[in-house]
């Protein structure tokens, strides 16, 4: 297999600082999806191993989402909106914080001040573009991948070895890579990629069984939601290649959806095939959220950056809006289909 090459000496400061800590808290960013919770839980399962004396905290600013509570030892993350005290204590007096899926402090909210203050040793694990690497000791940073997951894979690999790796952080890691790859349908162009997955795959995870957990897990009235979605809510623009959803609050309140229930959503755009383009726009109580997908050329990182001072992929990304709900889908719509 051949791996990924990394820097020699961010291997041996990994290796130093997880060996030597006696606390270790492990964050990922607000609103976790099955990357943030696979490298957090993937990283706290090798670690565990590893130096089983030490106190390690995985914590969330909002916590473990329902759909991910399946996770082996989801319910040890602490969460920032219930625990507020503990998570900070956690950030202050922990030796080693390792940070995951996220590429700047402020993806960890009102935990930012908690994690940027604390006097301990930093380490960023991450596959965003434009990490800061300011407030981190070691920074590993890919954006060429999938996915944390895999680039905590290839990690632990070039640090620990392959038998480090145990299998509940397997399936930890193996269900970061098919939420940010859509079971291995975009981001996936990269070799390193199956051969990640074949590794994990070895250890005995039950892959199906993942599989299902992330694709099959619908509840009957988010099922619903989805159809008066795309009925109802679902703009096409077929000349443009473009197509968008758009929730209002009361939308949303009227058929008792959440910003979970919606997750996925956005995806439906681009299984139409002369759409290359797809938009989701939600409005919130104090702000509004897109989110983009692109199928072919268009880099929706660079749009949801220079036009909603939001980031992420070239393929996926999304952005708090500066603007109102009717103001945001207004410019969504000039961007795209110019008017
Ligand atoms: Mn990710």
């Amino acid at each position: 297999m051949k791996g990924l090459e990394f820097d020699s000496q961010r291997l041996a400061a990994i290796k130093e600082l997880t060996a030597q800590a006696t606390s270790i808290a492990i964050i990922a960013h607000r609103n976790a999806d099955g990357d943030a919770m696979g490298s957090l839980l993937g990283m706290y399962h090798i670690l565990s191993d590893l130096n089983p004396k030490a106190k390690i905290t995985p914590l969330l600013p909002n916590g473990c989402p329902k759909q991910f509570t399946w996770m082996p030892h989801s319910e040890l993350i602490l969460n920032g909106d219930t625990q507020l005290e503990a998570c900070n204590k956690a950030l202050m007096e922990s030796e080693l914080i390792i940070g995951v899926d996220f590429n700047v402090p402020s993806r960890v909210d009102f935990l930012e001040t908690a994690l940027v203050t604390s006097p301990a040793k930093k380490i960023l694990i991450d596959h965003h573009h434009n990490p800061d690497k300011e407030h981190f000791d070691v920074v590993i940073s890919r954006s060429e991948l999938s996915s944390a997951c895999e680039l905590v894979y290839w990690v632990a690999q070039a640090v620990w070895g392959d038998s480090a790796i145990n299998q509940d952080a397997a399936r930890s890691l193996y269900t970061g890579i098919c939420t940010d790859t859509g079971s291995f349908s975009y981001s996936c162009e990269q070799p390193s990629l199956y051969e990640a997955a074949a590794a994990l795959v070895a250890k005995d995870i039950n892959a199906a069984d993942i599989h299902n957990h992330i694709n099959n897990t619908f509840s009957i009235e988010r099922m619903q939601f989805f159809g008066f979605a795309i009925s109802e809510r679902l703009h096409i623009y077929e000349k443009e290649k473009f197509a968008y959803f758009s929730f209002s609050l009361q939308d949303q309140q009227e058929h008792h959806i959440s910003a979970a229930d919606m997750e996925g959503l956005v995806n439906y755009t681009l299984m139409m095939e002369q759409i290359e383009v797809g938009v989701l726009i939600r409005e919130e109580a104090t702000r509004t959220k897109i989110s983009f997908r692109s199928k072919k050329d268009v880099d929706v990182n660079n749009i949801a950056r220079t036009h909603f001072g939001g980031g992420g992929h070239t393929k996926a990304a999304g952005a708090d809006s500066p603007y109102s709900f009717e103001e945001t889908i207004r410019r969504v719509k000039e961007l795209f289909i110019g008017d």
